[in-house]
């Protein structure tokens, strides 16, 4: 008979090296323990107790990350931009195309068309390619419905998607994404309609967990915004923004006054926006594959973000017209790359710091003793790995809550 009881539990990955994601972070021959879906050690082998545990797996020496997080992406929607990207192979801008009515509005006709059967269709292959990656939360907005019943179709498949792959799906609801053409010209009564029917059905619907917009000269005014951001708060959703991606509209200061979640995209942010930002604690939302497929020029404020201590996510911002990525891989990559940011940064971005940016910090994002028992189970050698290959996915299991 043992003298020490035996901690129970279900799971026991053994022989591993962890990237803990909290400080310090690296633990060579690590073992994580999981009961009932959670952390409930992970740390050294050696410093841990006697686990009486029906299931072990040796990991022979693999890297264990936490589950990967893409925090902000626009997935679920019908048709694709590949038109679209003839012309601006062409030489036509994406804002002189949004201008002629197609963008954003090309797949909110192809979405609106679409039935919940034929959107969730669409959408399983891009969400089994991030989980191929190991990507265990996935944040999706709507936007291209712009209708009441379209938008809550797009949040309804998006909810969906989670009873069809074991995957944590966050939803947020982008009404404030672009003026539908039955709005054209009077962009305000548009808002109105958000504000006062929208967001108040979306929420008694329990369909979204937070509110976004495109506060930006083809998008909405910081006055638009705001009214949106009024209304989510009343109805208890957190808010977030599509800020100073073409231009700078002051949208990050207007998020960190509402005590945004997040502030995403950012290429344009200005001093007075990342104090805003920092004093407000909004994460930053990089999205560099936006920035490479839309040749922008002008990248983020890094230096100035990662001096202010803001913590700063990574994220594929997948969408059909202007980040048709599907790799959170390769969007670490990218913010290495194209943003300077160092490893660390990059598995950060998409780990502890995406976590904060969905307001999930308490639940994933680490390997910490409570948190989901998300991970990713990597064949490299070092962590860096993973943000230096272009193309390989090394990527040897996933689990998500303890299975
Ligand atoms: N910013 C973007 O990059 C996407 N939406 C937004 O507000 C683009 C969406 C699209 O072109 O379909
Ligand atoms: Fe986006």
């Amino acid at each position: 008979m043992d003298l020490v009881p035996k901690m129970k539990c279900d799971r026991i990955w053994n022989h591993a090296r962890l990237l803990t994601m909290i400080n310090p972070s690296s633990v060579e021959n690590g073992l994580i323990a999981c009961r009932d879906g959670r952390i409930i050690y992970a740390g050294s082998a050696s410093e841990a107790p006697a686990f009486d545990a029906p299931d072990i797996i040796n990991c022979e020496g693999r890297w264990i990350t936490p589950g990967l997080i893409d925090c902000h992406t626009h997935m679920v929607y019908a048709g694709n931009r590949a038109e679209e990207f003839e012309q601006r192979l062409a030489g036509v801008s994406y804002e002189a195309i949004a201008r002629g009515g197609g963008g954003i509005i090309s797949t909110m006709t192809a979405t609106r068309a679409a039935s919940d059967a034929e959107l969730t269709a669409a959408s399983l292959p891009r969400l089994d390619a991030l989980m191929s990656e190991g990507v265990t939360t996935v944040e999706i907005k709507s936007g291209y419905g712009l209708s009441l019943d379209a938008e809550m179709k797009m949040l309804r498949v998006a909810r969906g998607l989670a009873d069809k792959r074991a995957v944590e799906i966050t939803t947020t609801f982008l009404g404030a994404h672009a003026v539908p053409p039955e709005y054209f010209g009077c962009a305000d009564d548009y808002i109105e309609l958000v504000c006062s029917v929208m967001i108040p059905e979306i929420a008694n619907a329990g369909l979204a967990d937070s509110v976004d917009g495109f506060c930006e000269h083809i998008g909405f005014t910081p006055e638009q915004i705001e009214r949106v951001f009024a209304a989510a708060k009343n109805y208890g959703l957190q808010v977030k923004l599509h800020a100073e991606q073409l231009s700078n509209s002051h949208g990050a200061a207007l998020a960190a006054r509402y005590k945004a979640l997040s502030a995403d995209h950012l290429e344009y942010l200005d001093d007075s926006g990342i104090s805003a930002m920092a004093e407000a604690g909004t994460v930053a939302v990089v999205l560099p594959g936006a920035y490479y497929f839309t040749r922008e020029t002008q990248p983020p404020p890094i230096t100035k973000l990662r001096a202010k201590g803001i913590p700063m996510a990574i994220a594929t911002d997948c969408n059909p017209g202007t980040s048709p990525l599907t790799s959170i891989l390769l969007a670490m990559n990218m913010a290495a790359t194209l943003f300077r940011m160092t490893i660390d940064e990059c598995l950060a971005g998409v780990t502890r710091c995406a976590a904060q940016a969905l307001g999930m910090q308490n639940k994933i994002g680490s390997l910490a003793v409570g948190k989901y028992c998300d991970l990713s189970i990597w064949n490299i050698e070092r962590p860096a790995e993973l943000v230096y290959q272009m193309g390989h996915n090394p990527l040897h299991a996933r689990i998500w809550k303890g299975l």
